[in-house]
């Protein structure tokens, strides 16, 4: 007899996706508009080598998104792009003595062949990288438009410095008090250092998240809001014996102004030195020698008995007059609020552990039913009247506060205040291998921009030092391209020598990916018409308070600067977990990795994909030590033996194809209810992007079809109907089997063609249940759905309610609340 051996070939179906332009949009940049238009975009990758699992992971799960909307009809853009700049691939190339350049286009190549290879439908039209210079140069021109703006601006401040990698970090850089790159741990310098006011959007940003909501995970968001760290309070004026201005303190306990015994400024901070009595400056030259040395982390720690010294000087409350003790000391931080603080000690633990150490008054001024700080050293932070407050005595904590306000307010002492924890985005780098800053530092014009047709500022190819000694930036070896003449008088000048950091190359790529040629802008606007802001954005948590807090301070200024027309980048965001061994992460140290490509090489792509995407849901790790790629191995070639088996359609026209559901309601009723609820279950699942769930249910389809095809001697149209549909839908997850076995069932290429099937809902097993439709707020209708109904469905079930068209003549849905299958809310 004549055996079946289930093969698939892959080259061969590489060669059929490319000549067929499978994933290629009919057009990119269209004239229209009214599409069904989805753009699906993954993080781009570092070329710091080949693929890894956790690249197969995140493409993995954004291919199955944007084969799935491919299929149901949309006009799908899945791009890729490098994000090609930055400090890992110089230091490989450092350590390997190579061009960073050559290693980068290496490795880009090498990643480029294994995504084919993976089967990841890219448009791959839209590929960009960001170390070419076509694309760096917008990189430029941006960082001149906002240099216009004042939103660029440079500032000598103290940074976070890697001593080992010799270059200045981002406070995201920082981890636990180390660099992230190399774990040693950071010191800070000062340093001038070019900035973006991210500052000035921070309400903003924290506003916008309400677009968010729902949308995005919700612990993304979490990090946001604390990384922006809002807090309201008071600015308060503190007079200072012998100097004319006052110093201003923020607090967020303007009610305890009366129980402020002492005054704390930042012992790091330029105003430590100003306030110092002579007799204390060698005091706090030494105190200050020791701050530096002290990590970020310990000084804010509230478990460590406070150090400081004394400046030899006092100031005033404002509110009694009192005269009180100014100190310096490390644990007040000269760049929160105003780097100086009214210390109260009784109600805050930091001011209370100093106050110990020091021996200086504890005043209680909020009456709790805790027990008396003084003796035991716990601050009391409950709610309660106040007391010791002479007017304010009585009074409430919210009620004190507004009454001390108002009371600053009219001595013009004082006012209420926002601070927010948000530093702005420190940009420069010391480093070769980023975007040129395109500033020209002239000794009588100061900074001049680089004139936009001079953009690109190219990297210098040769005659530069890779490796500095001190710190300085690579560039500031380059000596003959660091010579330039002033654009503004024509004296000679010099090339601003840092880079900028690699996250402003991200913050604003996937604007760029549909016309990624484009010459009269950063971005072509009929691109960003037609597919922005993205649909779908897929990438890892890690990058909650960098890339992706990045990227929307970056949309909203290109909104502001008049060049988009939407403030959120990515409307839905989905974090994929990490690929871990044994529990623990994947590293060289641990000696744990698992290789993509030996992966790739015993399973094949298909059946690697299926093990991490039936895994878990996608946000949650996946433990390579818990799966069977071998078991998803066996499922694949079932699946191919099965349509093997039932074969091509006969001549004779007794077992049509029934793609369409035509004709297959000649078959048996029981397989095809269960064909019909199966296809429901997939299709909600894949909505709501439960896609192990999906996996899962297409099994079951497998030996649901297997079953009924063994349970009979003559062909059957629901059977023939159950593994068209099963095919279909798992072409977004295991692509090359899903091809083969297409053709098996004797179908034309290509399965990329053949649309989603579609069920009957009338068939489905549950019964319907009653979805409430409300329009603003007001329910306005009832219609009966069934159970298992999609998103889709009841979107266009609730907009075609007798009740609601009526309502909805004439007036403009602005948005859609569906909780499938019992509300949907309207917003008009
Ligand atoms: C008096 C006071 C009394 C305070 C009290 C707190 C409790 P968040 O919530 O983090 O914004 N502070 C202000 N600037 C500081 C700085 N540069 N370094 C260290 N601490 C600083 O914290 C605001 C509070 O932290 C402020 O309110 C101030 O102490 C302190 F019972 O003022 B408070
Ligand atoms: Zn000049």
């Amino acid at each position: 007899t004549d055996v079946f051996e289930p093969s698939v070939d892959n080259e061969a179906t590489l060669k059929l996706w490319q000549d067929r332009h499978s994933f290629e949009v009919a057009d990119l940049l269209p004239a229209d508009d009214d599409k069904r238009r989805r753009y699906v975009v993954s993080m781009f990758p570092y070329p710091s080598g080949d693929l890894h699992m956790g690249h197969a992971e995140v493409y993995s799960i954004s291919d199955a998104i944007a084969r799935f909307e491919r299929l149901r009809g949309g006009a799908v853009v899945h791009p890729i792009g490098w994000d090609s700049f930055g400090l890992p691939a110089e230091n490989a190339a450092l350590r390997r003595n190579l061009d960073p350049a050559e290693w980068t286009y290496q490795n880009i190549e090498v990643q480029a062949e294994s995504f084919k290879r993976l089967g990841i439908s890219f448009d791959w039209r839209t590929r960009l990288h960001t170390s070419d210079p076509e694309y760096y140069r917008w990189n430029q021109w941006i960082f001149l438009r906002m240099f216009e703006k004042g939103l660029a601006y440079r500032k000598a401040a103290p940074v976070n410095w890697c001593p080992t990698d010799k270059t200045v970090l981002a406070n995201e850089q920082v981890i636990q008090g180390k660099c992230e790159r190399c774990g040693t741990e950071v010191i800070k310098r000062k340093l001038t250092q070019w900035f973006f006011r991210i500052s000035d959007y921070a309400q903003r940003l924290l506003d916008d998240m309400a677009q968010l909501a729902g949308n995005w995970p919700d612990d993304v968001l979490a990090m946001q809001r604390n990384w922006i760290g809002r807090s309201v309070g008071a600015h308060i004026d503190f007079a200072v014996d012998g100097r004319a201005e006052p110093v201003r303190v923020f607090s967020t306990r303007p009610d305890t102004l009366y129980g402020a015994t002492f005054f704390v400024v930042a012992a790091d901070s330029p105003l430590a030195d100003e306030l110092c009595a002579p007799e204390q400056a060698a005091t706090l030259a030494d105190y200050q020698a020791r701050t530096r040395a002290t990590p970020e982390l310990e000084r804010l720690a509230t478990d460590r008995p406070m150090t400081g010294v004394s400046l030899g000087r006092t100031a005033r409350n404002p509110l009694t007059g009192d005269a009180v003790p100014i100190y310096a000391s490390d644990y007040v931080l000269a760049e929160y609020g105003t780097g100086a603080v009214m210390a109260v000690p009784a109600h805050d633990q930091r001011d209370l552990n100093f106050a110990r150490t020091l021996g200086l008054p504890v005043r209680v001024v909020v009456a709790t039913d805790e027990p008396d700080p003084a003796t035991t050293g716990v601050a009391t932070s409950g709610d309660g009247r106040l007391v010791n407050s002479g007017p304010l005595d009585g009074l409430t904590v919210p009620a004190a506060k507004a009454a001390v306000i108002a009371d600053l307010e009219a001595r013009g002492a004082g006012t209420a205040a926002v601070t927010f924890r948000v530093r702005d985005w420190l940009i420069s780098r010391q480093r070769y291998w980023g975007t040129p800053i395109p500033i020209i530092h002239c000794e009588s014009c100061g900074e001049v921009p680089v004139p936009d047709d001079q953009l690109p500022v190219r990297l210098p190819t040769t005659g530069y030092e890779l490796r500095s000694q001190d710190g300085s930036s690579p560039l500031q070896s380059a000596t003959q391209w660091l010579k330039v003449t002033c654009p503004t008088c024509g004296a000679p000048a010099t090339r601003d020598t840092d880079t900028m950091d690699t996250f402003v190359d991200s913050s604003w790529y996937f604007l760029r990916f549909p016309n990624p040629t484009y010459t009269d802008g950063p971005f072509d606007p009929a691109g960003v018409r037609a597919w922005l802001p993205v649909d779908e954005y897929v990438g890892g948590k890690e990058h909650a308070t960098g890339h992706l807090f990045y990227a929307r301070f970056m949309t909203k200024v290109l909104h502001d600067l008049g060049y988009l027309p939407f403030t959120e980048p990515f409307t839905r965001l989905t974090n994929q977990g990490q690929v871990i061994m044994n529990g623990k992460a994947m590293s060289k140290s641990l000696g744990n990795l698992v290789n993509l490509q030996d992966q790739l090489a015993q399973y094949g792509p298909d059946a690697v994909r299926i093990t991490m995407l039936f895994a878990s849901p996608p946000e949650e790790d996946i433990d390579w030590a818990d799966v069977s790629p071998g078991g998803s191995t066996k499922w694949l070639n079932r699946v191919l033996r099965l349509v093997h088996d039932i074969g091509k359609p006969t001549t004779d026209g007794s077992a049509p194809e029934a793609a369409a559901g035509g004709g297959a309601d000649t078959g048996d009723p029981a397989v095809r209810k269960q064909v019909h609820a199966l296809i429901a279950a997939v299709t909600q699942a894949m909505e709501g992007k439960r896609i192990n769930v999906a996996i899962a249910r297409l099994m079951e389809l497998t030996t649901a079809v297997k079953k009924a095809h063994d349970a009979r001697a003559t062909p059957d149209a629901a059977v023939r109907e159950g593994a068209s549909s099963l095919v279909r839908m798992l072409s977004v997850v295991a692509p090359f089997t899903a091809e083969e076995a297409w053709s098996l069932l004797g179908n034309q290429p290509s399965v990329t063609d053949a649309g989603w099937p579609s069920f009957d809902p009338t068939l489905l097993v549950e019964e319907t249940v009653t979805c409430v439709i409300q329009v603003n707020g007001k329910v306005r209708d009832r219609i009966e759905v069934p159970t298992a109904v999609t998103e889709d469905e009841l979107r266009d079930l609730a907009l075609d309610a007798p009740k609601i068209r009526g309502l909805l003549a004439g007036a403009e849905v602005r948005k859609m609340i569906i909780r499938v299958p019992r509300v949907v809310n309207l917003v008009l």
